[in-house]
């Protein structure tokens, strides 16, 4: 017996991955449709070994349907995951627009798992932002362990984060560089992305920061702890795929560096890859298409009297998107919607 599951917005990345991902951890799935919009409909896209025609989503009924994969903006969100929601599917939502509803979880399953069963309020659950979700599995053994006070994190994010226009700008504009006549202008950024670093995601706030980093405070107290202060400078690199993020953690109390390696070391979904030497860390390109939160530069920071720095990559669609929304649906079916 398996899960009746419809995965909207299928043929964007984060839909695609969900789909590879669905495939990849054997999801028990009895039927499976796959949803886009008007514009897009009838793209073909893949399912394991099969290939499935995209239905339009306007136009889809949920009832009978058990779980909904959402990889839509939030206008298409606003629109249509209550109606799925009202049918009786479950929707797992990897926009913006829940995360912060106070009738809607927020989940990452290696932090706080159990909060999947809140979903009975409006029938949705939250993914959180990709910067988000790699930062709290690194932080929630340490916190256990030491009860984190403040983190300063700085993030290195990838033009995927951004779509797939971003892609195509950073090949075009790296290409440009190097064939006269064939430069590219920014469009999707205020600035070239193409041997750069541009310190703005998302929009600016009152306060001087972006909407990216003010995510990364947020959710960071709504899954973990609402006690953890934190400040964030997020920034956009001149990598196609992987996030990556230099985290500062001053705990309560002191915690050796040898012990925190340790603790990661057995931590759930975390890969600990740390030597002092050339190579000895992870970089983006080595987390593309796994599953792992990775850990590198573990060590103190003695300018504060409990301090830890650590150095921590993502595969962004992966865990930052898609594999913690299927996760998501695995917990939602071992706590709730047990079948057969
Ligand atoms: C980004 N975290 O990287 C944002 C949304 N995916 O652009």
């Amino acid at each position: 017996m398996g899960y009746k599951v419809v995965v909207v917005g299928a043929t964007g990345n984060v839909g695609r991955e969900m789909l590879n991902i669905l495939d990849e951890r054997a999801f028990p799935i009895e039927e499976i449709a796959v949803l886009a919009s008007r514009r897009s409909l009838g793209t073909e896209v893949s399912f394991g070994d099969r290939t499935l025609k995209t239905q339009d989503l306007a136009a889809f009924d949920f009832t009978g349907w058990d779980i909904a994969l959402f990889a839509v903006g939030s206008e298409a969100t606003k629109e249509y995951a209550p109606k799925a929601a009202s049918q009786g599917c479950v929707v797992i939502d990897n926009s913006s627009l829940y995360r912060m509803d106070p009738d809607v979880p927020l989940v990452v399953p290696e932090v706080n798992a159990d909060a999947v069963l809140g979903y009975t309020k409006k029938n949705i659950i939250a993914n959180p932002n990709c910067s988000t979700a790699q930062m709290v599995v690194a932080l929630k053994p340490l916190h256990d362990r030491a009860k984190i006070k403040r983190v300063v994190v700085s993030t290195y994010q990838s033009v995927s984060g951004t779509g797939k226009d971003a892609i195509d700008e950073l090949w075009n504009q790296t290409k440009g560089m190097y064939v006269p006549g064939q430069e590219v202008a920014p469009s999707v950024y205020p600035r070239q992305i193409a041997f750069n670093v541009i310190p703005h995601i998302d929009v600016f706030m009152e306060d001087g920061g972006t909407k990216e980093e003010w995510k990364m405070m947020v959710e960071t107290k709504k899954i973990l702890d609402p006690s953890i202060k934190l400040t964030a400078t997020c920034v956009r690199v001149p990598v196609f795929v992987g996030h990556s993020e230099a985290i500062n953690i001053e705990f309560e109390e002191f915690l050796d560096e040898d012990e925190a390696r340790d603790i990661l070391r057995e931590a759930p979904g975390v890969m600990v890859i740390d030597k002092r030497e050339p190579g000895g860390y992870v970089t983006p390109v080595e987390c593309v298409g796994d599953f792992a939160t990775f850990i590198s530069r573990i060590r103190q920071d003695s300018t504060i009297e409990n301090g830890l720095n650590l150095w921590c990559v993502s595969d962004n669609l992966r865990k930052g998107a898609a594999l913690n929304a299927v996760q998501i649906a695995e917990v939602l079916g071992q706590k709730a919607l047990k079948k057969g």
